[in-house]
């Protein structure tokens, strides 16, 4: 069959993010099909997609719905209507299938279906995407395929697949250019799947529970791959790359070993690391390293069911800083248990962790499948039948948002590297005019002073 993947995610901030989940996708169909990907962020215009539609008259077109809003509820910004232009065009132009998937999507199946009027939705890990067209080419039932949905169907995630999920042809990915042109930087993956219990969190119900291991010599082999590519630098994509900590190590001995010579970043969580950890870290390439901290306070960390204490972020900083890296937390404001005291605890506490970003984010969005969204019905904040695809913002009922902020931006007063939110336009601006000069990176560091 003739498979047009498209990917949808038009979001320049922080900066232009490579579609690796295509690269999957794809990777699992070209076997046996013929598949090419498109992608609106280097054609530049999603009117461009019909001269492809015409041309390559695909059978089945898959869209990739990454993002579904910002999930900033102060600079709030949904995708939904792009993708539903991007729906329109194709059934205009095509009688082909059309599919959804990604992580967007495996949050909101039911109702990204029924808007954009899809025949098929893969919930979960796309590689299953190869399941359906089989079923399809061989007019077999397509009910009962794990992860395939249909507007009235089952919205199940299935069981994880077991691997590998090495990538094999990045290099013929026609969008590669705008990447290396856009930043220089793209991502790989070492591992799937989210151990962790965090309340508001939704990495366990995209990638599951369960970890699975990518071997430390294939990541590292993935990492040369980006590096030959023309990549400047490289994110990987780990729900939390220290969940795993002996195997996260192992792909740091891998890339040293296979020569990986760009910088990365990745996502941590500041537990207490290991005598060494981000030393060995920085051996490997590792410049930035981001820290899901999301509050000070042991008690609102007990809530959010956060595996780490405050005492265990000032020592995952600690280490950090002195291996030389760039270090930045992310912070979660205002959810159960928050009060002016412990905002008050956090705020102070922060004035302790020298030389880095902090990053607030003052609401926490509440998601299906999540602890928090329980709590939510439970206390009356939204009810069961309530649509979370336009985004709904959990409120603490010790304090209220505006109180949260106003504290916050006190404290924060004159303090570059205090950013409240994504940073908002200006950011974007800012960063988009570095890459532009030639810098690589996410960049956050130019805010520390
Ligand atoms: C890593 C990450 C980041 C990194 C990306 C770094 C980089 N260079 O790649 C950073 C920190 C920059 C980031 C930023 C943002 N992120 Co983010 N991010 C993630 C994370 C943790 C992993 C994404 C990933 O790459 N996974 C690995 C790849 C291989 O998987 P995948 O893309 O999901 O693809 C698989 C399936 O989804 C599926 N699939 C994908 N496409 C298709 C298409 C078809 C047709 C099919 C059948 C299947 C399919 O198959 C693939 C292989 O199995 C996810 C959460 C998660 N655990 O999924 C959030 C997530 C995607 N991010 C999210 C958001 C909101 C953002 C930001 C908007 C946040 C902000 N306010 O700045 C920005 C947007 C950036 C941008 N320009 O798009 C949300 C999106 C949901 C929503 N509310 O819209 C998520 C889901 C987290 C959450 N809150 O739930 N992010």
């Amino acid at each position: 069959m003739k498979v047009l993947l498209i990917s949808t995610n038009t979001l320049t901030t922080p900066y232009p993010v490579y579609p690796l989940g295509l690269d999957h996708v794809a990777d699992a169909l070209r076997a046996d099909h013929d598949v090419r990907i498109a992608d609106i962020n280097a054609l530049g215009d999603d009117n461009l997609l019909v001269p492809i539609i015409d041309s390559f008259a695909p059978d089945v077109v898959g869209m990739s719905l990454r993002n579904i809003d910002n999930t900033d509820q102060r600079d709030q910004k949904s995708f939904v209507a792009g993708y539903q232009r991007i729906a329109h065009s194709v059934r205009n132009h095509t009688e082909a299938t059309l599919v959804l998937g990604g992580s967007g999507f495996t949050l909101f199946p039911r109702e990204m279906m029924e808007v954009l009027g899809a025949d098929y939705g893969i919930v979960g890990e796309g590689e299953r995407l190869a399941d359906l067209l089989k079923a399809m080419a061989e007019k077999t039932p397509v009910a009962g395929i794990p992860g395939v949905v249909t507007r009235k169907g089952s919205q199940e995630i299935p069981p994880p697949l077991a691997g590998p999920f090495g990538r094999k042809h990045l290099m013929n990915s026609p969008h590669l250019p705008y990447y290396l042109e856009h930043g220089g930087m793209l991502n790989l993956q070492t591992k799937r799947g989210c151990p962790f219990n965090c309340i508001y969190c939704t990495y366990p119900h995209i990638e599951g529970k369960k970890l699975r291991l990518i071997e430390p010599e294939a990541a590292a082999q993935d990492a040369l791959q980006l590096q030959a590519a023309g990549a400047e630098y490289f994110y990987i994509t780990d729900s939390v790359f220290n969940s795993h900590t002996a195997h996260s190590m192992a792909v740091a001995e891998a890339f040293i070993e296979a020569g990986v010579k760009i910088p990365w970043g990745a996502f941590f969580a500041p537990v207490a690391p290991p005598e060494g950890y981000f030393e060995l870290m920085a051996r490997a390439g590792l410049t930035h390293a981001e820290f899901g901290t999301e509050s000070l306070c042991d008690a609102v960390l007990k809530r959010y069911s956060k595996p780490f204490c405050a005492t265990d972020v000032f020592k995952a900083h600690k280490a950090a800083l002195e291996s030389g890296l760039h270090v930045s937390h992310f912070l979660l404001l205002g959810g159960p248990g928050e009060n002016e005291n412990s905002i008050e605890e956090t705020l102070t506490g922060l004035d302790g962790l020298p030389r880095c970003v902090f990053f607030f984010f003052t609401a926490l969005r509440i998601y299906p499948h999540t602890d928090l969204y329980d709590m939510a019905v439970t206390e009356g904040q939204i009810s069961a039948s309530t649509s979370l695809l336009e985004p709904r913002f959990y409120t603490s009922r010790e304090i209220s948002q505006d109180g949260i902020l106003a504290r916050l931006e006190k404290h924060a007063e004159g303090r570059l590297n205090w950013v409240v939110g994504a940073g908002g336009e200006s950011m974007a601006r800012i960063v988009a005019r570095l890459y532009e000069r030639g810098h690589t990176g996410p960049l956050w560091e130019h805010l520390i002073r």
